[in-house]
């Protein structure tokens, strides 16, 4: 059973790359994240909004857009963190002790290596879209999940459930509303209209069951070690 209380959203890392052109719209409203038939406080939710008709875009809503994932306290903060597609996330280590980062994917497996104390750290490109769980091949309890999504406009869920999307271009939108391990919820058309505030209302998330059960980077089990199991 993971921490999910001692996770950290890191808000400022993916707000999303408004693209140019006028300021755009605001899109409000309320995620009610529900675990065995229970509200819950939602951790680690976001939202980011799909367009009804997507326009096709050049460069990639993420293209020249940086989060950042860290290595700190043998944990991965935050452990969820949504990206539009294009972006980088970079990987700092900020503890005094050797870490690695790998996915095992299948559609987007990769391994940037280990690393010591390195507080600039190594990236990853994120060109398609996607969903991954993100590792250390060194300590087993490390985890980080990331999404990847072909849109502009994400946004972090508060502790309260409430969101807000700034600089949406006038237009119809869905809201879909995400946390790792479980299956998104959209909520109905939204019209964006310039300078306004549209409120979409609530979307009920179910939250799914979080599994720690992986291997390392070659197919082994972790070694045992302190606080793991083996
Ligand atoms: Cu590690």
């Amino acid at each position: 059973m993971h921490q999910r209380s001692a996770l950290l959203i890191v808000l400022a890392l993916c707000s999303a790359a408004p693209g140019p052109g006028p300021a755009g719209g605001a899109v409000t409203g309320r995620v009610l994240l529900v675990n065995n038939g229970k509200s819950v406080t939602p951790v680690d939710v976001f939202v980011y909004l799909e367009e009804i008709h997507p326009k096709h875009r050049n460069p990639k809503p993420g293209d020249g857009v940086k989060a950042q994932i860290r290595q700190e306290k043998e944990q991965f903060t935050p452990h969820a963190l949504v990206v539009p597609k294009g972006a980088e996330v970079v990987f700092p280590n900020y503890d005094l002790k050797e870490h690695n980062v790998f996915s095992p994917s299948e559609d987007m497996p990769f391994d940037i290596g280990r690393y010591n104390q390195d507080k600039k750290g190594k990236s990853k490109v994120f060109p398609v879209s996607g969903e991954l769980s993100v590792y250390c091949d060194i300590h087993p309890l490390m985890w980080a999940k990331l999404k990847i999504v072909d849109s502009a406009w994400i946004a972090p869920v508060g502790s309260d459930g409430k969101f807000v999307v700034t600089n949406v271009p006038p237009g119809k939108y869905k809201v879909t509303a995400w946390v790792h391990d479980s299956k998104e919820v959209k909520s109905d058309t939204i019209v964006v209209t310039e300078a306004g505030t549209v409120d979409a209302g609530e979307v009920h998330l179910q939250l799914g069951e979080f599994k720690l059960d992986h291997l390392r980077w070659d197919g082994t089990p972790y070694p045992c070690q302190p606080g793991y199991k083996c």
